[in-house]
């Protein structure tokens, strides 16, 4: 069978492309591709929403390969086993409350899962900025990640959405341009990014959960960055907070 190195070029191409112009306009654009968005993804995708997570770096997981100090294993606790389970993803009980997966596994089973359910993952792209009208997030300012790291004057694309959520981690992008450049305040006490605190697992934890919900109309929060906005602590590599963030996330759109 003959293989044809332009049909091969002209099959990326056509598809990528058709893929991106069938996002331009999504029900949720989720920025960042860490434990929190990826479950937040499924859940909006399992749900019957078009959703489209931009992710900068060209592997999607965000910081649970790593596990802890590059120890390739996490903890989750007792509650958050049943999205252990939603997922697949096998766990051991350890000591007290302390239920161990493979993080390779972990997150190899929530990229697969929310794929398969829908979920459309750009990779390489980054949220640079938003869209507003004035009062509202409209949707994420894209750009390639490789651009961004060469600083090259490129301008971006953009993508509509009914919703942003900013899953970018301790460095809550999203919210940190609306704050810098969106007219208006943030639903925190101070108006404004409270910042995260040092490390305090089991506070933080319930505190990811909590801060989980809209910080400006049109942006929700979730996962390290949802506790960034709203000032809570760190927790290090304990992860069923950043899971239940990304459910609670999902569930809060599907039901609006
Ligand atoms: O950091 P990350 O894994 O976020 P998370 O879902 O989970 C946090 C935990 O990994 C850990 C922790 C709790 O146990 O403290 O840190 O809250 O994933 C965030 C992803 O967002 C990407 C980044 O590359 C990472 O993969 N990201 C960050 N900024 C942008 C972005 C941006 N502007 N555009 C696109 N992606």
């Amino acid at each position: 069978m003959a293989l044809d190195e332009v049909a091969i070029t002209r099959t990326i191409s056509e598809r990528f492309f058709r893929k991106f112009i069938d996002h331009l306009e999504v029900d949720v654009a989720i920025a960042g591709g860490g434990p929190s968005g990826l479950v937040a993804g499924a859940v909006l995708a399992k749900g019957g929403k078009k959703v489209a997570l931009f992710e900068r770096k060209l592997s999607i997981g965000g910081g649970m390969w790593g596990g802890g100090m590059m120890f390739n294993e996490i903890v989750v606790q007792e509650e958050a086993l049943p999205v252990l389970d939603e997922f697949g993803i096998r766990h051991t009980l350890h000591e007290e409350n302390c239920h161990a997966c493979d993080s390779i596994e972990a997150i190899s089973a929530l990229i697969y899962h929310a794929v398969q359910a829908g979920l459309t993952v750009f990779n390489c792209i980054s949220a640079e900025d938003v869209m507003m009208r004035p009062d509202r997030v409209t949707g994420l300012v894209l750009n390639w990640s490789p651009v961004e790291m060469a600083g090259l004057h490129v301008d971006p694309l953009c993508v509509r959405a009914k919703t942003v959520i900013d899953a970018t981690g301790h460095a809550t992008e999203v919210v940190n341009v609306v704050q810098r450049k969106v007219p208006g305040k943030l639903a925190t006490p101070s108006g404004k990014v409270e910042g995260e605190k040092a490390m305090w697992a089991e506070r933080a934890e319930t505190l990811t959960l909590e801060n989980t919900k809209e910080v400006f109309p049109g942006l929700l929060v979730a996962g390290m960055a949802a506790n960034a906005t709203f000032g809570g602590p760190r927790m290090g590599p304990i992860f069923g907070g950043m899971l239940l963030s990304g459910k609670k996330a999902g569930e809060l759109l599907l039901q609006s």
